[in-house]
């Protein structure tokens, strides 16, 4: 067994633990057996078949921090955090997919679509998400960061959730404006709603289980000093639309909502502010890489049926596309960009095409006929889930506009030179344990990395 497969292989086996332990709290409080039978078909269902990438990383952190292996006690702790993340993605992704009506989640049907199920998905999420912090009472009441493990959860969840409304106000069903669109707004959109609890969140929980402390308390009334002396007592959110992960004052402004007014000599500290630094981008990267996949991933490959153009998402493609046909000349295509090569009028008349069919739910007629090629696929012994990403022409329309377009080429040179960026700033921001000082190696940053670049799943 590989290093990789064995990690796993014992962070699934914390899981029958913490699973037991949240089943048996549905026993002690004398639930009938339909109800703690359908609580553990809940929490089986969404909550380990991932990934696992944002779980492991609590692990993975919190060695490199100690820069030694877990000893048992340790590593339960680890794992119990790690798994907390793993019930609040569980949590979203039941709540989204609803949310985004979509049709398959990690390779089987999404939760709600089960028919027994429907909106009882609802109060099934509610409990994924409660099921968190019994597990961090029963762990950790006692322990001097239990208060900062409660603040980070419950606080990265706000966030989310913040993104996540932003993200369903912008595609709206019945009314598709392209106009509201821009690289900005989707920049606010992935960081509040993938950023923070998918990178931050882990790393965050790694280090306050290793001890490093959450907050500074300076006893000057003046700001603090942070990372290349910026301040990071009570930032103003001065930008708030601006591209966040480009803007120092932006991002440590995400930072301020984690201090109450009332007490503006209390202020994160260092380590967890170039953690933000660092993994907000890095966030911002993995969901450009999330709305790629929606518009290019073979869903046998990626697990699920990307929805975005059917649900008139903010995405990055159709962003990187009204770019590439926008008459500002400010946006014009590089010269090396595939787009370039086509003439303004042809690029005017793509730019038609992405206005009357973005958006645009397939009809009925298609639908059905989506299910029957899909049925005809499982008789043909072919993987029927591959069938179901045309689900009607004006969705084919808008993919041919983003294929001529070259947008494959597009992402391809975004993403190298994105992690060049995000290297760049590994190497020269992040300051290591030493001296005294608290801090967090590179590894931790570069191992994240390393882990999503280039997928393509
Ligand atoms: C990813 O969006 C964002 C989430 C899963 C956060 C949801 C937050 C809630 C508060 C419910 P996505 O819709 O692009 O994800 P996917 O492509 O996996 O459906
Ligand atoms: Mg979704
Ligand atoms: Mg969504
Ligand atoms: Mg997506």
């Amino acid at each position: 067994m590989s290093d990789k497969a064995a990690k796993r292989a014992k962070f699934e086996k914390a899981w029958i633990v913490i699973r037991d332990e949240l089943v048996d709290y549905a026993k002690l409080n004398n639930m009938p057996k339909d109800a703690v039978e359908w609580f553990h078909n809940s929490l089986e269902y969404n909550v380990p078949g991932g990934k696992l990438n944002r779980g492991l990383s609590v692990i993975d952190t919190a060695e490199i921090i100690k820069a030694r292996p877990l000893d048992d006690d340790e590593y339960l702790k680890a794992a119990v955090l790690g798994w907390g993340v793993e019930l609040l993605q569980a949590f979203f992704l039941v709540s989204d997919d609803l949310m985004d009506g979509s049709i398959t989640r990690r390779g089987q049907p999404c939760w709600y679509r089960q028919p027994h199920v429907r909106t009882i998905a609802v109060n099934d999420a509610f409990m994924l998400e409660a099921s968190i912090y019994y597990l961090l009472k029963k762990h950790f009441k006692g322990q001097p960061y239990y208060v900062d493990l409660l603040e980070i959860f419950h606080e990265t969840t706000f966030q989310t959730e913040l993104g996540q409304l932003i993200d369903l106000i912008s595609a709206p069903e019945d009314h598709v404006d392209l106009s509201k669109f821009s690289l900005e707004k989707h920049s606010l959109i992935v960081i509040y709603k993938t950023s923070f609890y998918s990178f931050y969140l882990p790393v965050a929980l790694a280090m306050l289980m290793c001890g490093i402390p959450y907050t500074t308390t300076s006893t000057s009334s003046k700001p603090t000093n942070g990372v290349n002396g910026t301040s990071t007592s009570m930032p103003q959110i001065s930008h708030p639309h601006s591209r966040v992960s480009q803007s120092i004052d932006s991002t440590l402004s995400l930072v301020s909502s984690s201090v109450p007014p009332s007490q503006s000599n209390i202020s994160l500290s260092p380590p967890y502010i170039t953690a933000l630094r660092i993994l907000i981008p890095l966030g911002e990267y993995f969901q450009i890489q999330d709305d790629f996949l929606d518009f290019s991933g073979l869903p046998s490959e990626i697990g699920k049926v990307g929805t975005d153009i059917v649900d008139n998402k903010c995405g990055w493609v159709v962003n990187t596309a009204l770019n590439l046909t926008s008459s500002n000349p400010d946006l014009a295509p590089a010269p090396s960009s595939p787009a370039s090569a086509l003439s303004p009028e042809r690029r005017a008349e793509l730019r038609k095409v992405l206005e009357a069919s973005y958006g645009v739910k397939p009809t009925p007629e298609e639908v059905q006929k989506a299910k029957d090629m899909r049925a005809q696929a499982e008789r043909e012994g072919r993987d029927p889930q591959n069938e179901q990403g045309y689900l009607g022409e004006a969705e084919k329309r808008v993919k041919g506009v983003f294929e001529e377009l070259g947008i494959r080429e597009i992402y391809r040179e975004y993403e190298e030179g994105v992690v060049g960026k995000l290297n760049k700033m590994i190497e020269e921001e992040v300051i290591e344990p030493g001296d005294g000082k608290e801090g967090v190696r590179r590894e931790v940053f570069r191992s994240f990395l390393g882990k999503i670049y280039g997928r393509k799943k």
